[in-house]
Formats: structure tokens, C-alpha cells, sequence
């Protein structure tokens, strides 16, 4: 049974997922224009934009399979303001923001249980399984340019080195 409630949920996800997508886009611009030599960094942020985006689509699909209808895309997503005083504080915010993404996926298998539709309930858990990654990749980031930040051979080499860094499940 796909409930009104899961609808609602799941609708509310697929803007957050478009959310994230504009995000890492904005966090992107701004590298590539406040750090231009750092191309490394701005094209992984390009790329996992993107990655962000077929989140929202692969949402967008299951909510139509299932009878409901994906119309909505009810939250301000729009960006704006984005500055940042330094790669340290874009990538823990990225962090923090990717915890917070964490939290209303594992609300959502919640609620699909007691919505006794495990249909959703396993179709989120591509979704859980994908945080697990982001977590843990954002966090080796903020970690790796916590050591490097204000070495520029260090930044140097991570620039180079972090078209490298997948999530493990790719
Ligand atoms: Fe869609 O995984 Fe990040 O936010």
C-alpha cells in the first residue's frame, strides 16, 4: 500500500536530494572561483552534483512506479549566499549536511515500517547504504584537508589526488 504519508515523505526527500545536488553545485562554483588552481577539488564537486541529481530522479521514478505522482517540488532549493572563509569550513559544512541527509533517510525506513510498505522499505535501502559512503567519504575529506589546509605542496597533492576518492560502492 503506498500511503498518502509515504508519498508526502518520499516527495520531501527528492527535494532535499535536489537541495543537495544545488548545493555541491554552489560549493563548486566557489572553489573553482576562489581557488582556481584547485580544479581537483571543484570537479568533484561538479561531478557528485550531478550524482546528487539522479538521486532525486531515481525518487522521482519510484514515487511514479507506485501509482503516486511526482509533482512536487514544494521547498525553496535555491542556494544563495554561499561563502565560505575556507575549504575547511565548505567541506564540515558538506559534512554536517550530509549527517543531517542521514537522519531523514533513516526517518523515512521508519516510517515505511510503520507503514508496513516494505515495497519503500527496500527500495530506501539504497539510500541508506549510499549515506553510509557520504558520511564516511566527506568525513576522510574534512579530515585529509584539516592536515593539509595551510601546506600548499600538501593542498597540491590532495587537489590531485581527490579524482580518486569514490564512494565504495561505485
Ligand atoms: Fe543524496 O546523498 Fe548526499 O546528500
Amino acid at each position: 500500500m503506498f500511503s498518502e504519508k509515504i508519498q508526502i515523505g518520499l516527495k520531501k526527500q527528492l527535494n532535499r536530494e535536489l537541495e543537495s545536488s544545488q548545493l555541491y553545485l554552489s560549493m563548486a562554483s566557489w572553489v573553482e572561483c576562489k581557488h582556481e588552481s584547485l580544479e581537483g577539488i571543484s570537479n568533484f564537486l561538479y561531478d557528485h552534483s550531478d550524482e546528487e541529481r539522479k538521486h532525486m530522479l531515481k525518487l522521482i521514478r519510484y514515487i511514479n512506479k507506485r501509482g503516486g505522482y511526482a509533482d512536487a517540488f514544494m521547498e525553496k532549493t535555491i542556494i544563495e549566499n554561499v561563502s565560505y572563509n575556507s575549504l575547511k569550513e565548505l567541506f564540515q559544512k558538506l559534512f554536517e549536511h550530509e549527517k543531517i541527509i542521514s537522519e531523514e533517510i533513516n526517518s523515512l525506513v521508519e516510517l515505511s515500517l510503520q507503514e508496513r510498505d516494505y515495497f519503500t522499505y527496500n527500495f530506501l535501502q539504497w539510500y541508506v547504504e549510499e549515506q553510509i559512503e557520504e558520511e564516511a567519504l566527506t568525513k576522510m575529506i574534512l579530515s585529509k584537508i584539516k592536515l593539509v589546509e595551510k601546506d600548499k605542496a600538501g593542498l597540491y597533492l590532495f587537489d590531485r589526488d581527490i579524482k580518486n576518492f569514490h564512494l565504495n560502492r561505485e
